[in-house]
């Protein structure tokens, strides 16, 4: 459950798409050559190729490379970067192995989408593996790091590499895309002046998109149109004893700032007795990477917060935080959502963050409120309609959310026009056919992301452009930086790539 298999379910099926996934369950012993497995039902209404790994390459790979090195790495947690040297060989392994299934697999009229951090290193081993004419596309689901934070993993010219395979390559916002640009330039000396959000390196050129990902809004929207999801949610806010609800929905995990924000709750509570008994706050927090000891710290200490918060200020039958580890159905979130005053989503790095459209999607009655951290993907297309906080200055939190339950219904009513309309301009399939259009016939960049990926091509060396002066900072930060200047440029006309 997370925001990877909600986006991609839905483009699976239109695009009648195989995927090509992994199975941690499918070699048991060392020897085992059998590992692939084809099938379709069970309820996935699209063909699975599922690649086999051993228990102790899982262990390397996921748990190891993918889940204690490149996600906090992604997401500039460097305390809980682990770059051992086996698991990065596992990650090899493993991105090799998923080469070879999917050039045993394509013709050579197929598309090939491959899909976030766990497969960098897929776009060029399958680059070595087939011709030109395969289409090659590459997303991005989480931040990229910034130049200064990419130079310390020591295998960050085999990344970039890795990724330069594809044809097209898109990320959440533009200064992700233009952190990965400034890499390129910065660290392997590619070409990125001669045309705005083009790589180009050796005979190849890569296309780099800023596609912020959208949801399904129509199906949020007619779940919550529905008369018993409705009364789903009055009989939770009845079952809750809630004055005011608000709600926040996460994978439990470090970089949701779930921990700074029930610290932030009872900050509040303590100052503002008034609160306690009218306003309840739920925290659905579902578990993930269970075998990852950072995670199970993490929720350690989460569940710790949660009893001293409850401890501390429950009265009568009231408490101030519902907590809630089993995931809900889709029925019963969209219920949750609607029933919500407040849906406060406060992360402190997420490449883009659904559930914050979720919410926007779910409230077709034009109500409710959305507090969102300004270090949120999302918070480049939301942010300027939301109550936008700084989740490191714990003060920020605690305003963003008085601000949130003590807003006027008129000003609730037309924030919420507003988030409702991105999101539903900005869906599932909008960024389904930008993303293939990447991939199968680039076009110009948009006029907005132009003037960050202008910025990110120029000003780098290898390519005759200003050097930075001596001690000035020419440091991007790892998240955006609040906006985007929306400066008119020219549109530059991308030629196909290769
Ligand atoms: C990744 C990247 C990037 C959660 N609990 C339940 C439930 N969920 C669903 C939500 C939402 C998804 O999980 C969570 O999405 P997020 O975007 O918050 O988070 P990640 O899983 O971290 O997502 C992240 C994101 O993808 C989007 O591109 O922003 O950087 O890590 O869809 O609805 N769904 C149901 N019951 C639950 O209890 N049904």
């Amino acid at each position: 459950m997370g925001g990877l298999t909600s986006a991609l379910c839905p483009v699976l099926e239109r695009c009648d798409g195989v995927w090509v996934s992994w199975n941690p369950n499918a070699l048991g012993s060392e020897d085992d050559d059998d590992h692939i497995r084809e099938h379709q039902g069970d309820g996935i209404p699209f063909p699975v190729i599922q690649v086999g790994l051993r228990k102790a390459e899982v262990r390397g790979y996921y748990n190891g490379f993918c889940n204690r090195a490149l996600w906090p790495l992604c997401h500039t947690v460097l305390r809980c970067v682990t770059p051992r040297l086996d698991y990065w060989q596992d990650f090899r392994t493993i991105n090799d192995r998923f080469a070879d299934v999917i050039a045993s697999r394509s013709r050579s009229c197929d598309v090939i989408w491959i899909h976030d951090y766990h497969l960098m290193l897929v776009p060029a081993a399958m680059r070595r593996r087939l011709d030109p004419k395969h289409r090659i596309g590459y997303f991005h689901h989480v931040p990229f790091p910034n130049v200064r934070v990419l130079k310390a993993f020591p295998w960050h010219r085999q990344l970039l590499k890795g990724l330069l395979g594809a044809d097209s390559i898109g990320f959440h916002t533009p200064d992700y895309a233009s952190n990965f640009i400034e890499c390129c330039n910065e660290l392997l000396g590619c070409d990125t002046r001669s045309e705005p959000g083009t790589i180009n390196h050796g005979k190849y050129r890569t296309v780099v998109r800023a596609r912020p990902i959208g949801v399904d809004a129509k199906s949020f929207q007619a779940l919550a149109e529905q008369r018993d999801v409705q009364n789903d949610a009055i009989e939770i806010r009845r079952k809750h004893r809630c004055e005011r609800f608000v709600l926040s929905v996460d994978r439990l995990d470090y970089t949701k700032g779930i921990l700074e924000r029930i610290e932030a709750i009872r900050a509040l509570f303590a100052r503002i007795p008034q609160c306690r008994g009218i306003v309840t706050f739920m925290q659905v927090a579902v578990p993930t990477r269970t075998d990852v000891p950072e995670y199970q710290q993490y929720r350690a200490k989460v569940e710790a917060a949660v009893d001293a918060l409850n401890a501390e200020f429950s009265h009568d039958d009231w408490k101030p935080m519902i907590y809630r580890n089993e995931p809900m159905d889709r029925r019963e979130l969209v219920a949750h959502y609607i029933a919500a005053d407040v849906t406060c989503v406060t992360p402190l790095a997420d490449g883009m963050n659904l559930v914050a459209s979720e919410y926007c999607a779910s409230r077709s009655d034009g109500d409710g409120c959305l507090v969102l951290s300004s270090q949120a993907g999302a918070a480049t297309t939301l942010g300027e309609h939301a109550l936008s906080v700084d989740v490191r200055k714990q003060e920020s939190i605690i305003n963003g959310i008085l601000q949130a339950l003590t807003m006027s219904e008129a000003e609730r009513a037309q924030r919420m026009a507003k988030l409702r309309s991105v999101v539903l301009n900005n869906t599932t399939d909008s960024w389904l056919a930008k993303c293939l259009g990447d991939i199968q016939q680039p076009q110009p960049a948009e006029p907005d992301e132009l003037a960050a990926l202008i910025k990110s091509g120029h000003a780098r060396r290898g390519d005759g452009a200003e050097r930075a002066r001596p001690g000035a900072s020419r440091e991007r930060p790892a998240t955006h930086s609040s906006r985007v200047p929306a400066k008119r440029a020219p549109a530059v006309n991308a030629p196909p790539p290769h």
